[in-house]
């Protein structure tokens, strides 16, 4: 396993528009393996294949917050392959969003707050389900990174200049060079 370099806005790899998985072996499931140890270690709820700089159509979510008191964290590691939108329903709802590609930034983000996707395991298993809360929220940001999109896109022009200011006034700061 590995930890991969996570891609940060403006990288012109973040706006690619990932491919579908066509082949389920052993290096997607390394590949799995590798983002969530990124995830767990960054740490952030989701993560997005492309993310990593690999544009395909995978993601993967695991809601646990980590465990307090330095204990084991409880896990719920989840993966989709090829993800779908088969219906959403009409009323939106907010959320206040972060984004690992955005460090450091949140604002908040109006999405449907229920959907029905479809979506493939990493074996490449077939399912359907309705998903709501932060699941639909976490599942809705990521994959929007497979289209290219960012939550900052959602944003009103002022408000993402804003977000894109911090974000280099915080990288300043910590002495980080702009992705
Ligand atoms: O860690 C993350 N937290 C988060 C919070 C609110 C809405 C979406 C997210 S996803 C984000 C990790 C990430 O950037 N995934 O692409
Ligand atoms: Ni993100």
């Amino acid at each position: 396993m590995a930890i991969r370099r996570i891609y940060e806005t403006p990288d012109p790899v973040l706006r690619q528009i990932s491919k579908p998985v066509e082949t389920f072996d052993a290096d997607l499931r390394t590949l799995v393996e590798d983002m969530f140890e990124t995830m767990y270690d960054a740490p952030g709820i989701g993560l997005a294949a492309v993310q990593v700089g690999e544009p395909i159509r995978l993601l993967v979510i695991d809601l646990q917050e980590p465990e307090e008191e330095g204990g084991e964290p409880a896990r719920d590691p989840k993966v989709f392959i090829n993800p779908e939108v088969l219906w959403h329903s009409e009323s939106d709802v907010p959320y206040t969003e972060g984004c690992l590609s955005v460090p450091e930034q949140y604002a908040e983000v109006m999405r449907p707050d229920r959907i029905r996707a479809r979506w493939r395991d990493v074996e490449g298993n077939q399912y359907e389900e309705e998903i709501d809360g932060l699941l639909a929220v976490c599942l809705q940001h990521e994959m929007d990174h497979l289209n290219g999109v960012l939550f900052i896109d959602h944003l009103s022009r002022l408000k993402r200049d804003m977000v894109l200011k911090k974000l280099a006034k915080w990288r300043k700061e910590n002495n980080l060079k702009a992705a």
